[in-house]
């Protein structure tokens, strides 16, 4: 055959395959990522046109969740697209539907498409905001573009079951190392939950860096937030702006878990204030990157009485169960003054009425002892004393196992698969190596249940990606590192074990190249990924 008939043939087939399908009919055939529990399909087309409108059924609980599908559709289809409350099925349109179905739990949905209606129906409005971002990824790409494109807005008909393998599905943003703005971290939480993340831990403290206001303590942020890594004006968040970024959160069915790290990862407060160092004299400022060298003056209670105020702000600001109290790397601690210490923490917390998470480090302590009734005071903190502490996981097996024989759950960030610092290969800018360099398959190909061994799945609350950032100054930088490893480690924490596999779910994420292009995510384009752009 004529090289030129045989070229041409090559890039008709290589385009056809870049795009969606048009029309779509095969629901299964679509690229959703976590990949749902079950998917059926029916052969035939839904269509978002100029009239259709969102009609809800749920009362005020599901307005946000309305208006959000409406806020991601308009920019890009430049539709209308009304919400209006509904007591019936609407003839045609999106209809979202809060039913009662046992299986789908708090956070699970169902979507069932016909020509007509595109109905998303949950428990609660978790499940429904989760649908919507099933939804997101049934429309093509250039849904996610913010200036008006052509349509059709096409969906292939059939159904949808879906709800999650872990009740904790985390990203940690380290804001101590580098500051970042309240408008980065919203992004962040915007993009985590595409992938139907629910759990944002914050690193707010650290050597370099203090960054949120107690106001019983100024000089923290006065002082502590005055810089970061490299020497830069730093940062902190007022308890106002923190509040912000909570409700922001909530609102996306995202909690935040604070972290103050002690008694390690303290310079930042040991500069602010000299009563805090057992020579009563402040530190200089620290804007360089090692790791171990601080700690807390355990022995005196001027510090117990600062812990004391500092998570009780802190629990006031948090509407969620949990309080992060670090424990990592406290290579300055003695151990004879390490134990003490996070065991009286841990009573502080759970005093102040929030359950302790802890770095794998805390399980050398027994987070769950039982405690004399006379010791427990509010109703709030015997809620907190009764249920079991957290400790996350992320390079020790013995400590994994010490904690899971005490009665804690497991958080697993698993350095080597899922630090999202650590660079992809030799040749990434940014980030670091010492846990592994960590491409895109690897972050992918490993199980929760068998990663540990004795570690079985029911210690397992949930998965964390953390992203430290010693080397990463913003947003930017810092999409470059998460996505799209965070893509995966959302699948590994929503979707059944049993589903999963490498070679199928790198197709998936080829397809979503386009979709993070339109986001305008700056991603790794990994050379173990077939993008289809
Ligand atoms: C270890 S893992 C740390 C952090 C560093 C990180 C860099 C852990 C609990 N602590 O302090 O930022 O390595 O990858």
């Amino acid at each position: 055959m004529n090289p030129r008939i045989v070229l041409s043939f090559v890039a008709v087939v290589l385009f056809a395959s870049a795009c969606k399908q048009h029309p779509p009919t095969d629901l299964t055939k679509e690229n959703i990522i976590p990949k749902p529990v079950s998917v059926t399909a029916t052969a035939k087309v839904f269509e978002i046109t100029e009239n259709t409108a969102i009609h809800i059924k749920g009362g005020t609980d599901l307005t946000f969740v309305g208006n959000y599908l409406a806020g991601v559709l308009r920019p890009s289809t430049g539709y209308k697209l009304e919400v209006k409350e509904s007591q019936e099925a609407p003839r045609s349109g999106v209809f979202i539907e809060l039913i009662q179905d046992e299986e789908l739990g708090d956070e699970g949905y169902a979507i069932d498409i016909d020509e007509d209606v595109l109905r998303v129906t949950a428990n609660k409005p978790a499940g429904i905001f989760y649908g919507v971002q099933t939804v997101r990824q049934l429309l093509p790409a250039r849904v996610e573009k913010d200036s008006v494109q052509a349509g059709p807005w096409e969906i292939a008909t059939g159904s949808i079951r879906d709800y999650p393998a872990y009740p904790f599905r985390a990203s940690m943003l380290d804001v101590a190392r580098h500051f970042f703005s309240v408008e980065e971290v919203e992004r962040y939480i915007d993009l985590m939950t595409l992938y139907k993340m629910n759990v944002l831990h914050l690193s707010l403290s650290n050597d370099q860096g203090w960054r949120i206001e107690i106001k019983s303590w100024p000089k923290l942020t006065e002082i502590g937030g005055s810089t970061e890594v490299g020497g830069g004006p730093g940062g902190f968040y007022t308890q106002e702006q923190y509040k912000g970024l909570v409700k922001y959160a909530a609102d996306r069915f995202v909690s935040i878990v604070p972290e103050i790290d002690m008694p390690g990862h303290t310079n930042a407060a040991l500069a602010s204030y000299p009563e805090l160092n057992c020579d009563g004299k402040a530190t200089k400022l620290y804007t360089g990157t090692e790791v171990g060298f601080s700690t807390l003056c355990t022995t005196k209670e001027i510090t117990y009485k600062f812990i004391d105020d500092v998570v009780r702000e802190m629990a006031a600001l948090t509407p969620g169960p949990y309080l992060h109290i670090g424990g990592d790397e406290s290579h300055a601690t003695k151990r004879e003054h390490y134990i003490p210490f996070v065991a009286r923490v841990r009573d502080i917390v759970k005093n102040n009425g929030k359950q302790v998470i802890g770095w794998e480090e805390t399980a050398q302590i027994n987070m769950n002892e039982k405690r004399p009734e006379q010791t427990i005071g509010t109703d709030a903190a015997a809620r907190a004393s009764a249920a079991s502490a957290i400790a996350q996981y992320w390079s020790n097996p013995a400590h994994a196992l010490e904690a899971v024989s005490n009665g804690s759950k497991l958080v697993m960030s698993p350095a080597k698969k899922m630090y999202l610092d650590m660079q992809y290969d030799s040749t990434t800018k940014l980030g670091l190596h010492w846990a592994a360099y960590i491409e895109v398959d690897s972050a992918y190909m490993w199980n929760p249940t068998s990663y540990v061994k004795g570690i079985k799945r029911e210690n397992i609350l949930g998965l964390e990606a953390p992203l430290w950032t010693e080397t990463i100054t913003n947003i930017k930088e810092a999409e470059y590192m998460t996505f799209p490893r965070i893509i995966g480690l959302a699948e590994i924490a929503w979707s059944p074990e049993e589903n999963r596999g490498w070679d199928e779910y790198k197709i998936r994420l080829a397809n979503h190249g386009p979709r993070m292009k339109a986001l305008g995510i700056d991603y790794y384009r990994s050379p173990k990924v077939p993008w289809i752009d």
